[in-house]
């Protein structure tokens, strides 16, 4: 009698044995799935805003998040908060352009970028050019920027009347963006260490932004008006957040 049963029982514990097993992989592979879709979910979802400090970025925020005007005083710490565009969820961030800030607040958020956008003072951008592309250009190098993050370049103050136009902007960027290039690789090839520094555009070309791989765009914009009652123009970014998403 027991030469039958024992077969039965171990046929028994088998199949137990592989029903277990089953089960264990079926959890694995659920939760190795869930897993991914929560990191699809929150990766690329973010816009930072970036800039100079003054250049407007939470004046930008307030408008694109509450339409409404805002006294701003100098960011200490980012702005987070979220729009609806196609029907998809865009986490808006603002960063302060504070240089001792900027980087802290950049790091923290840069892996789950969907899209960059670079707030300039178009009033005084002559006397800053060198810091506006200085900030971009190492903004352009970082290796999560790289990735084929659609950039947008804000010239913004626009209603101010001595504020320069995108193109004339773009101007002389490039051309400051080429200085800027030039004194990296020569400080570069003076201390003949084998630092990371990332060189933008074509070799023996004068830089262009046509040159890198990110898709950038330029437009203006002016968020400026105490009186609810009289326009503002955010409409460009409006613009690019609803190709981009
Ligand atoms: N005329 C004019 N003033 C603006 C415009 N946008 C912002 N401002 C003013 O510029 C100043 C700086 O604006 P913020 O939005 O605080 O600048 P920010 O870029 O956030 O500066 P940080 O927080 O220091 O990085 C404020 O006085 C704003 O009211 C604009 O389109 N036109
Ligand atoms: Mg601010």
């Amino acid at each position: 009698m027991e030469k039958y049963v024992k077969p039965l029982l171990e046929g028994n514990d088998n199949s137990q044995l592989l029903g277990i097993l089953a089960a264990v992989f079926a959890i694995i592979i659920t939760l190795v799935l869930f897993a991914l879709w929560c990191k699809k979910k929150s990766a690329g979802h973010i816009i930072l805003l970036t800039g100079l400090s003054d250049s407007g970025k939470t004046l930008i925020y307030a408008r694109l998040l509450c339409s409404k005007f805002v006294k701003t005083y100098t960011s200490l710490k980012e702005n987070v908060g979220n729009i609806l565009i196609n029907n998809n969820s865009l986490r808006i961030v603002d960063i302060p352009g504070d240089e001792r800030l900027r980087s802290k607040y950049f790091d923290k958020y840069k892996s789950s970028a969907k899209g960059l956008v670079y707030v300039i003072d178009s009033v005084t951008i002559q006397k800053e050019i060198r810091d506006v592309a200085e900030y971009l250009y190492n903004l352009l190098s970082d290796s999560d920027i790289q990735k084929n993050i659609p950039i947008l370049i804000l010239c913004n103050k626009q209603d101010q009347t001595m504020a320069k136009g995108c193109a004339v902007i773009k101007t002389l960027l490039e051309k400051e963006m080429n200085l800027l290039r030039m004194t990296k690789t020569s400080q570069l090839e003076a201390m003949d260490a084998s630092s990371t520094s990332v060189f933008l555009g074509k070799q023996g070309k004068h830089f262009e932004f046509s040159h890198l791989d990110s898709q950038i765009d330029f437009a203006e914009s002016y968020a400026f008006n105490k009186d609810p009652q009289s326009s503002v123009d955010i409409s460009e970014f409006n613009k690019w957040l609803h190709k981009i998403t």
